[in-house]
């Protein structure tokens, strides 16, 4: 009778165990369907650039649209969402409060639309570093991303 309680009683703890460790994996899992950032990189910058830009590719997976509200990194004196465009033959670049991003769809940051604009840089970086930024999003997602710093081919 003893024995049998032994048993039980584990029987019981590798439930409870099992049980939160689904829950965990829910979590983290439910996490990472929400918004994927995929391919985030920075163009290496010329020797004395005070300016770098952040591309990146936003994958929405959920069913709501996703609204990226800001970007934060360190390092930097400001960081800041932009849109380049291109009016009559003229490049220009502009803030941009919020960008949004459709249910199931995708939104692919590049040279000439949109980019994380990060000004005054207070180190150097070279081609190989990664800078960390970190992605605050409408639902209350933040996710810390590690943009690589590169020469696109
Ligand atoms: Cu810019």
């Amino acid at each position: 009778m003893r024995l049998k309680n032994k048993f039980q009683s584990r029987l019981l703890r590798y439930y409870f165990s099992g049980l939160l460790l689904f829950f965990l994996l829910a979590c983290g899992a439910n996490n990472a369907v929400t918004m994927e950032i995929q391919d985030p990189w920075i163009r290496t910058p010329p020797p004395s650039a005070q300016a770098l830009a952040g591309f990146m590719l936003l994958k929405n997976n959920s069913d709501k649209p996703i609204t990226l509200i800001q970007a934060k990194a360190e390092g930097f004196q400001k960081v800041i969402l932009h849109q380049s465009i291109n009016e009559k033959g003229m490049h220009r670049m502009e803030p941009v409060e919020n960008i949004i991003i459709p249910p199931k769809g995708e939104l692919r940051f590049h040279h000439g639309s949109y980019h994380i604009m990060l000004m005054g840089l207070q180190k150097k970086i070279q081609s190989g570093d990664s800078l960390p930024i970190t992605l605050v999003f409408d639902n209350g997602q933040e996710k810390l991303v590690s943009f690589m710093v590169k020469t696109p081919d």
